[in-house]
């Protein structure tokens, strides 16, 4: 199918971007890396009156180095993949983005596009959760952050108003952490079953701080305080392991769907978790491999 008509407008400044995102809020569509929006606007989903093209705004595309790494939302996804700070201070990130379609998707589709799109089978709302990072949101009014708990409100929701861009997604720079992120899909390139990132952080044998959030398991990026805690109570080691896969198997709540079973979902969360955080204790000490489950 085609889309349905539309207006097209392409600024090249972000100042026109919001003001352009101002005058048709809720009657707009945004345009970023067209991987997930055009075949939305192809079997008429998705009927903006208006499509605004942000491929032309330079302004929305770079990565910024420093304690918090800065991403413009403009930014596609495979230059992140490919920057060597993001591999060297967000190796979580470079990891999570290899698992997303193919490198022609993601040439094209960007780091803000897929936060913005909030797919609840995503990977970067998971990393965004996992980190702790925040978005940023600009519209007429000015900038506002809100991390991942506040952005995310279900299935391609999110807090965003129609007369805000998504601008800058921030995530700390986490040398210091140990992070794996680790996925099932039925085949190389679709979207996870069921995923998970995990950020640690050690003192000797003890844990200080632990962050795991799942993908394809809910509505949003979702976390399991009760399997955390369980990390931080035993410590880096096989049984508080296990036992977080336990306390994860029990807790999430995923639906059936004609890809797999809420059960499998389930299962392959568990497991997941506690391959991940295995791996993510590994590379606290400085080893390194891993990638899709
Ligand atoms: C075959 C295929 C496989 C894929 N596999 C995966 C996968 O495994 N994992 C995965 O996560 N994704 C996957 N995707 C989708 C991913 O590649 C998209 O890039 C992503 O979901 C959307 O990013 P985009 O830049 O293409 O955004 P677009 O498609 O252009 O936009 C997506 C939505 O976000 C809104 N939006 C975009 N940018 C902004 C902004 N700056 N501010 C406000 N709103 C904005 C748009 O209006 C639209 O509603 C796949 C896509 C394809 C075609």
């Amino acid at each position: 199918m085609k889309p349905a008509p539309f207006l097209y407008a392409a600024p090249e400044t972000l100042d026109d971007a919001v003001a352009l995102v101002h005058r048709y809020g809720a009657e707009g569509k945004v345009l970023a890396g067209g991987q997930s929006l055009v075949p939305l606007l192809n079997m008429r989903l998705a009927r903006p009156r208006v499509l605004v093209d942000l491929n032309r705004v330079r302004e929305l595309d770079y990565i910024k180095d420093g304690k918090e790494i800065r991403i413009g939302a403009m930014t596609r996804q495979r230059t992140a993949e490919t920057s060597p700070v993001v591999r060297q201070k967000l190796p979580l990130l470079a990891e999570a983005v290899r698992c997303i379609g193919h490198p022609q998707i993601r040439n094209r589709g960007t780091i803000g596009g897929s936060i913005a799109h909030a797919d609840p089978a995503a990977e970067l709302p998971a990393v965004l959760a996992a980190l702790d990072g925040t978005v940023v949101l600009q519209s007429r009014r000015g900038k506002r952050t809100l991390r991942a708990e506040a952005f995310f409100l279900s299935y391609l929701t999110t807090a965003a108003l129609p007369d805000e861009l998504l601008v800058e997604v921030r995530l700390p720079a986490h040398q210091h952490l140990g992070t794996a992120f680790l996925e099932v899909a039925r085949r190389h390139g679709d979207f996870a079953l069921a995923g998970v990132a995990v950020a640690l952080e050690r003192d000797g044998d003890a844990v200080r701080r632990v962050r795991m959030a799942f993908t394809g398991v809910g509505a949003t990026p979702t976390r399991v305080e009760e399997a955390e805690e369980a990390v931080l109570k035993g410590g880096l080691n096989d049984r508080a392991f296990a036992e977080a896969a336990r306390i994860v198997t029990a807790r999430l709540t995923p639906d059936n769907d004609i890809h797999a079973s809420a059960e499998y979902r389930r299962h392959v969360a568990g497991v997941l978790t506690e391959r991940a955080l295995r791996l993510a204790a590994r590379r606290v000490e400085g080893q390194t491999s891993g990638g899709r489950g």
